[in-house]
């Protein structure tokens, strides 16, 4: 070993300076890339500022983590099944406090840190909602110290990617890693053993007793790759470790003996498609067996490098809960309750009592949905075929608790069977909501009405058994990619007016608002907002050839495409514009921009319907001259973080409109709030949070409530009165209907017209329809008081503080984990 510390050999590798960064730049052309630097393209230009980067991040990698060990500090395991990064450069960048020089090396190579950032390819290993809370989250434990991990799986293929082909959804494979990945470190000589199949064995141990093990189980190696994520100018750096699938060491080796090498080539490649791609389903539970195996594949490398830190502290196993604490990310991970008793039984030979209190101390299971077709369950055959001694745990598991509800409610067969681990049926299956509620000290919602709601829906057995376990903390974002990196000029007003330490105190924003009224800064906040619509009217044509007017209303619903969101109501208004244009010109008076963006499911047809009719109304409506005067329509292809980041501070208009009860949170509604876009919204979701902290009068808040949703079901709800009654939603729905939009064709949109008519209308978009077109009636008439609409603009910047995935961290560390704020090691 050399003498030599950390310190000095980061000193070698150079400074923050221009020069250090230049020359570090080149230094990598030249050794890691073998290329002349003086004749480099963009992405080797892209990847060797990377490196450089991350030589200046893996320093500070190191330092963290050996605090983490020296301090004896209990870490938090944040075990998710996606992670939904997008890019990084500009993000570290940012984090490192080097901007400015950043910004001046790429000058010299004749490039700008977007167009850098452009030859970057998105990490887009999640579909949605929860996988970008999840990178939030490791933002904010990094920018706060909290010491923690996150724990995914390193897929070769992430959400695919969305083209449009004749108005229809058509998806790709994205190939992300294609070119390599330069933040990453691949640590091969850290990979564990995950077992799979097999068979349960009981044996008479040493001291006598009967104990059980795993016998004639498959193989197959996990290696984990190490992303690094800063935190905001602190010098702490955490680690997202990733595992990836390969084959194990010896496997087959005797089919490779006896002269089989194709046979024995082929049991590799297939261990390999364990991390080969992401599922991109984002609600329905489709019980695939690939994907149960991926579930147990991350979980058993996880919870074997967690013993694997545990054990080098040499404590007693009663000690494991004040080490660390286990966060479930909806859920997908929860076979790691199972697992880790597994290992404390059977590996460990602890009894079973010892073993649960362990258990049921270390882990806590946050719930993102109350729809039930997003309730994963297990067949029983096929988890029993893949996991054959978890099953019988949580068979012993289920026996035990199914005695403690019949000692509190004795006699209630009903409760039994409805709170039953393992359903009881024809074709039984595993609750796995159930399993990590029994299995959890807590359980939390994403939002306070989401964790309401769910305490008097799914889980209202389990809060008369366990009163306590239940809470919520409410979703947020990170105001460094979401304000501070992503809008420029925003950031640069705000930061002049009150202060840079906004950035990691984001309830400071609350001192803007003795601004809101003063002419000047209203004045200047206007223009900030107009460069933004500009950068995105060129990000629209150079990526997408789509040609957007920079001065109209930006009317923007971007998010997953799903009923349940209601973009049909939003295509629903504007077939009412569109009609009211048709019949008078003069009807509209404010120019809007609807934009839409979003991926469908791909099996989901009805979702991959209301794509196609958005398109086809916007080609009807853009190429219409009596009409494309005060509306169009732009569908962007391949939503992604990137894309967000883009969109999203253009925006006037954030469309939050799905059905009152429904969505859990949402995070998008507070990344337009941040940025100074108006809601129009349902009090759903953290909807009703930001309306409290905003204020309602900056909002346009329509429809029906959660309770009235649900009397209002409960009552027999009829969208055919509703359609006969409303003579505007009657034209609509007649338009859409009868050809008008698809060259005559009355069949393409008859899927659609038949989930409102036949299929009940599941989302009630019938029945807010008249209270959503009147509160853009009332969008219309504010966007005509320009003065008005800054002020509330500025007040919902003001008032976004709260949505700070560091507020929503801290409430996580002091209420569920138990965990502090560390200061590092010197
Ligand atoms: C089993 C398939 C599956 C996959 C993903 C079922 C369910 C999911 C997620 C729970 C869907 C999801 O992303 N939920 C969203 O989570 C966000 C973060 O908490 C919330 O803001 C959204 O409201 C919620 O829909």
């Amino acid at each position: 070993m050399p003498k030599k510390d950390i310190a000095e050999f980061l000193e070698e590798i150079g400074g923050m300076d221009v020069e250090s960064l230049v020359n570090c730049v080149c230094r990598h052309h030249l050794s890691y890339l073998g290329r002349d630097y003086g004749r480099t393209d963009l992405f080797s230009l892209y990847q060797s500022l990377a490196y450089t980067l991350r030589d200046r991040l893996v320093g500070n990698w190191i330092k963290t983590q050996r605090s983490y060990y020296n301090q004896r500090a209990k870490s938090v395991y944040y075990l998710s099944l996606e992670f939904l990064t997008g890019k990084s450069l500009a993000s570290n960048t940012i984090s490192l406090g080097v901007e400015k020089e950043v910004t001046e090396v790429l000058e010299k190579f004749g490039v700008t840190l977007d167009e850098a950032e452009g030859a970057e390819a998105d990490a887009g290993l999640g579909n949605g909602g929860l996988g970008r809370l999840a990178s939030c989250f490791l933002d904010s434990m990094a920018s706060l110290g909290i010491p923690g991990y996150g724990y995914g799986i390193r897929y070769e293929y992430g959400i695919f990617k969305q083209a449009i082909e004749n108005g229809e959804q058509v998806e790709a494979p994205d190939d992300w890693l294609h070119s390599g990945n330069p933040w990453e470190f691949n640590r091969k000589g850290f990979m564990f053993t995950v077992r799979l199949y097999g068979r349960e064995e009981q044996y008479t141990h040493e001291d006598g007793s009967v104990r059980h093990r795993w016998a004639d189980s498959a193989k197959v190696m996990a290696v984990p790759v190490d992303m690094l994520i800063p935190g905001y100018r602190n010098g702490n750096v955490i680690n997202m470790r990733l595992w990836e699938a390969q084959p194990a060491r010896r496997f087959n080796f005797d089919l490779f003996n006896s002269g089989d090498y194709i046979r024995s080539m082929e049991d590799a490649v297939r261990s390999q498609t364990i991390s080969k791609v992401l599922y991109p389903n984002d609600r329905l539970s489709e019980g695939r067996e690939l994907r149960l195996v991926q579930q147990y594949f991350f979980v058993s490398a996880t919870i074997q490098d967690m013993m694997r830190r545990f054990m080098k502290l040499k404590l007693d196993f009663s000690e494991l809960p004040n080490r660390a604490v286990v966060q479930l990310n909806e859920t997908h991970p929860a076979i790691a309750i199972p697992e880790l008793m597994r290992i404390l039984i059977d590996e460990h030979m602890l009894n079973w009592d010892v073993a649960w209190r362990i258990c049921r101390r270390t882990f806590a299971y946050t719930n993102h949905t109350v729809m039930p077709e997003a309730l994963e369950t297990w067949p029983l055959d096929m988890m029993r075929k893949v996991l054959p001694r978890h099953v019988s745990i949580i068979f012993e598991i289920n026996r035990r608790f199914m005695e403690d509800v019949k000692s509190r409610f004795p006699g209630d067969e009903n409760r039994l069977k409805r709170m039953s681990i393992v359903e009881d049926s024809d074709s039984p299956q595993v609750r796995m909501a159930w399993l990590a509620v029994v299995g959890s000290f807590i359980v939390n919602g994403v939002s306070a009405l989401h964790g309401e709601l769910i305490k008097k829906s799914i889980f209202q057995d389990f809060v008369e058994m366990y009163p306590g376990r239940f809470t919520s903390v409410t979703n947020g974002i990170t105001p460094r990619r979401w304000l501070r990196q992503c809008n420029q000029p925003l950031s640069e007003l705000i930061t002049e007016k009150i202060g840079e330490d906004w950035v990691t105190d984001l309830a400071q924003l609350r001192k803007l608002e003795p601004l809101a009224e003063d002419p000047e800064f209203q004045d200047r906040w206007y223009k900030c907002k107009l460069k933004e619509k500009q950068r995105l009217v060129e990000y629209a044509r150079s990526e997408y050839g789509l040609y957007l007017p920079a001065d109209w209303m930006y009317d923007v619903h971007v998010k997953r495409i799903h009923e349940y969101k209601r973009q049909l109501l939003n295509v629903l208004h504007a077939v009412t514009l569109y009609c009211r244009l048709k019949k008078d010109p003069n009807s509209v008076t404010v120019p809007r921009l609807k934009i839409f963006a979003g991926k469908a499911a791909p099996g989901y047809f009805i979702a991959k319907r209301i794509i196609r009719l958005i398109n086809s109304v916007g080609a009807v409506v853009n190429s219409d001259s009596a009409v494309n005067h005060k509306l169009r329509i732009a569908f962007m292809p391949n939503y992604r973080v990137s894309q967000a980041e883009r969109i999203i501070p253009a925006t006037d208009l954030s469309e939050q409109i799905s059905l009152a009860g429904t969505e859990a949170s949402g995070t998008g509604n507070m990344k337009f709030a941040l940025n100074g876009a108006l809601t129009i919204g349902t009090l759903d979701g953290a909807n009703i949070e930001i309306m409290e902290e905003v204020g309602r009068e900056h909002m346009f808040i329509f429809g029906m409530d959660a309770d009235e949703v649900g009397a209002r079901r409960h009552n027999g709800y009829n969208p055919s009165e509703i359609a006969s009654t409303d003579q505007e939603l009657a034209e609509a729905l007649h338009y859409i209907g009868d050809g008008t939009f698809s060259e005559g064709d009355r069949e393409l949109f008859r899927p659609i017209l038949d989930t409102l008519f036949n299929g009940g209308d599941q989302y009630m978009v019938l029945a807010d329809y008249r209270s959503y077109v009147d509160a853009q009636d009332r969008v219309d008439e504010l966007w005509m008081d320009c003065k008005k609409w800054l002020r509330s603009s500025i007040l919902n910047t003001a008032g976004s503080g709260h949505f700070s995935s560091d507020r929503a961290i801290m409430d996580y560390a002091r209420n569920i984990w138990g965990v502090r704020p560390m200061k590092m090691d010197k």
